[in-house]
């Protein structure tokens, strides 16, 4: 494993110039209320180059004309506070998960970083500036800021786009924990397909989920579930769930457990009591056929957008059929959402995936959906895929999703 991290930190090594330094920030949780925080989850470029998960420590990796290193600062292990705590993350065990072997402690981290921009002529300094909006801080913002005012003359860049193309292609290491998430994601669809009955709540059914996450050794969720029926199906990031379910309902659950930071992202559609009516069987089935369609065509090497116009030109061929619509921009009456992402580290994962071509060792979702309001009927078949040089590889092929498979299955 940290093999795997020790060579994210050499790709660094290799992007910098002589006079070069690059910081980087786990970061802190956020409060939530009094003395209570939001629980922590490291920043996931920090994660990519240590596979650490500790709030509050830096990276600091330097090629200066004499001297070329990396630091990491710890925070400083404190007995009063470790009991009330718990123990903070020690050199042996840092060392063991990252391979780095060159330790400081976070309150010598400006006066450190003083002596490196001094004895090895710093001139330009690379933070990780990914920044949203306006008004977003961060540490790594907070700290560009400081240094520009301590060194007028440095030049600080931006490296985020540079960590965020390297991500976007994935590595066995990466592939194999994405696998883990979904195969952990599984089960914990099948628990809820399992158990749930019409007349009960949509959290009753998400419980069954969360209970599969926590057996598996399950923490961290790769986002808020969706366990959505009936017309909650129709609305893309539903997620109260907190309605009574419905005799005839379909429920759409958009769910993924993570797995050392890597998410799964599957979304599956089934009858609430077991049987699709036969309008909702047509509905799924065009889905299920665009779900497939589109992961005929994805492949290293062609462009990610057309996907998107390729889906909608099969449903406007498909809803005229049914007399669903008669134009084929009505289609964005029933669809309106992109088919796929780039899926990692993060649910929607860092890339520049929409400018350029796929990829090998891209993992990108594939998620048509169709949502008819006035039916009340929400279908989303969303898988997760890697690319290969001349297709792609479905890693949650395993997942049932046909018709039979699925009231077969709940019988
Ligand atoms: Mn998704």
């Amino acid at each position: 494993m940290k093999e795997f991290f020790t060579a994210n930190r050499q790709k660094i090594y290799d992007y910098l110039n002589i006079g070069d330094m690059a910081v980087f920030f786990s970061g802190r949780p956020p409060k939530k209320i009094g003395d209570e925080n939001y629980p922590f989850t490291p920043n996931r470029n920090f994660y990519y180059l240590t596979g650490l998960s500790e709030p509050g420590i830096m990276l600091v990796i330097y090629k200066g004309s004499v001297e070329t290193g990396e630091i990491l600062f710890l925070n400083m292990p404190d007995e009063e506070e470790e009991k009330w705590t718990g123990a903070v993350l020690k050199k042996d065990e840092a060392e063991e998960k990252s391979g780095i072997s060159s330790f400081a402690y976070v309150p010598t981290f400006k006066e450190r970083i003083g002596d490196i921009i001094f004895r090895s002529r710093i001139s330009k300094v690379y933070a990780d500036m990914e920044k949203r909006s306006y008004n977003e801080q961060t540490a790594s913002l907070e700290f560009a800021s400081e240094l520009k005012g301590k060194y007028p003359y440095l030049e600080i860049a931006d490296i985020y786009p540079y960590l965020a193309d390297l991500r976007s292609v994935k590595s066995e290491f990466e592939i194999e924990n994405i696998k883990k998430a979904i195969d952990i994601t599984k089960n914990g669809i099948y628990a809820m397909m399992k158990n749930c009955r019409s007349g009960m709540y949509e959290y009753e059914v998400e419980a069954y989920f969360d209970y599969e996450l926590k057996r598996a050794g399950v923490f961290d969720k790769a986002f808020t579930s969706i366990v959505a029926s009936g017309i909650n199906g129709c609305v893309l990031h539903y997620s109260q769930n907190n309605t009574k379910i419905g005799d005839d309902s379909l429920i759409l659950c958009d769910v993924g457990a993570a797995w050392n930071f890597y998410s799964g992202d599957i979304t599956r559609t089934f009858p609430a009591n077991g049987r699709f009516t036969p309008y909702q069987r047509d509905i799924y089935n065009i889905v299920l056929e665009g779900n497939l369609l589109i992961q005929d065509c994805i492949k290293a090497g062609i462009p990610f957008k057309p996907l998107n116009e390729k889906l909608k030109s099969y449903y406007a061929k498909q809803l005229k059929a049914i007399k669903l619509i008669k134009l084929d921009e009505e289609v964005s009456n029933y669809y309106w959402h992109g088919v796929s992402h780039l899926l990692g580290l993060e649910t929607h994962d860092a890339g520049r995936h929409n400018e350029g071509l796929l990829k090998e060792g891209m993992v990108l979702t594939v998620e048509p959906g169709l949502y008819i309001a006035e039916k009340a009927v929400g279908i989303r078949i969303e898988d997760d895929v890697a690319v290969t040089k001349d297709g792609c590889i479905n890693l949650s092929e395993d997942i049932i999703k046909t018709v039979d498979e699925i009231e077969g299955f709940m019988k």
